[in-house]
């Protein structure tokens, strides 16, 4: 995740499996309940047992339920059953000092052969689905894999955290962030009784994010998608509704079929970059006026369209430069950074080409 910006969902830690994954945040749970029983005396007010009891949450509780036709004391019910995460807060709170932001670092984390391996394995076994998925909503299989990818390692890293109670603890303990995540919480209560669950029932990563694909609930309940077709959206175990949701996700945003993503681009000597970049993420800049300002391809052409100069940093190297298209921006809807969409679109570059060799060396066979 950016932390610049409101997360959708962001890349989880190192997880086991779904199940282990459950029983780990069971046993997690009631530790933390003797825990919390045990240092109750004297703690501070945010790490109270009950978040059902606290003046801004039974307001929250009010509007909520006057909002939806909630049964008030079944919303109790359930953030009586959050508890506070100081493991969220740590999380979530960007560092005081600002560290050196590098791109080569960024993306070492993602163009590994965990997920290229991973995401050649994924593509075989969805090969179908991811198919199904491009032609129906116009993103290529290899965007969605790699989405799937940076976000979880295809499943394998959703996150431990009890969504009900990272949300409980962001909406009432995170003021910065209090607005977003008290709409997320809302979210999860509509999501739970759309999918007729428990709303404790939900675990991902600290942030909130769910399966997959890491949806907030709001991205749930807005972009979700039951691509399997078995009448209900399953994130926790469903790649297939994963990889139809983050296609249905990106086309909402605006994904243009068979438009570039992003280029290398070249800066002529003494081009000042600066205010280009500074024009922001989203793409406006016209071809001709970036030519005209020393800004073209690597072999001097014109920028494809219209498009965002993109600046990749590492330290003590040269900047990397990229023109970002369109579709570059629809990435970054999905995880607000430069650097979060341009390692999606080399893990995909990656997968892509691998499969064109692999298609070569089987008609060799
Ligand atoms: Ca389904």
């Amino acid at each position: 995740m950016s932390n610049n910006t409101a997360p959708t969902h962001m890349p989880a830690g190192t997880a086991p499996a779904t199940e282990r994954r459950r029983v780990h945040a069971r046993l997690r749970h009631l530790l933390g309940s003797l825990v919390a029983g045990l240092v109750l005396v004297g703690a501070p007010v945010a790490a109270s047992a009950s978040y059902a009891d606290r003046e801004e949450t039974r307001s929250f509780i009010a509007e909520v339920a006057e909002r939806h036709a909630f049964d008030p004391a079944e919303l109790e019910r359930a953030l009586a059953q959050a508890r506070h995460e100081p493991a969220v807060i740590r999380l979530i709170t960007p560092p005081t000092r600002k560290g050196v932001r590098s791109w080569r670092d960024y993306r070492a984390r993602f163009l590994d052969d965990i997920r290229i391996d991973g995401g050649m394995a994924f593509w075989y076994q969805y090969a179908g689905e991811l198919e199904r998925a491009a032609t129906e909503f116009g993103v290529p299989a290899e965007v969605i894999v790699a989405i799937i990818g940076v976000e979880t390692i295809y499943g394998r890293n959703t996150g431990n955290f009890e969504t009900l109670s990272a949300l409980a603890t962001l909406a009432f303990d995170y003021p910065p962030r209090a607005d977003l995540f008290r709409r997320e919480l809302e979210a999860l209560f509509l999501l739970a009784r759309e999918q007729g669950r428990d709303p404790a029932s939900y675990s991902g990563s600290f942030a909130g994010a769910l399966g997959y694909p890491q949806f907030l609930p709001s991205s749930v309940r807005a972009y979700a998608v039951d691509f399997d077709g078995n009448g209900r959206i399953d994130f926790d175990n469903d790649p297939i509704d994963a990889i139809g949701s983050v296609a249905n996700y990106l086309r909402v945003h605006g994904w243009q079929p068979g438009e570039p993503v992003a280029e290398r681009a070249r800066l002529a000597p003494d081009t000042d970059g600066a205010p280009l970049i500074a024009a922001g993420i989203e793409p406006r800049l016209d071809p001709a006026h970036l030519s005209q300002r020393g800004v073209t391809t690597l072999d001097g052409r014109p920028a494809a369209a219209v498009a965002t100069l993109v600046d990749l940093e590492t330290p003590g190297e040269d900047t990397e430069y990229w023109l970002g298209y369109r579709n570059f921006y629809v990435i970054t809807r999905y995880n607000r950074s430069s650097f979060y969409a341009m390692s999606v679109f080399e893990l995909a570059e990656a997968l892509r080409l691998r499969r064109v060799v692999d298609g070569i060396r089987a008609e060799r066979r």
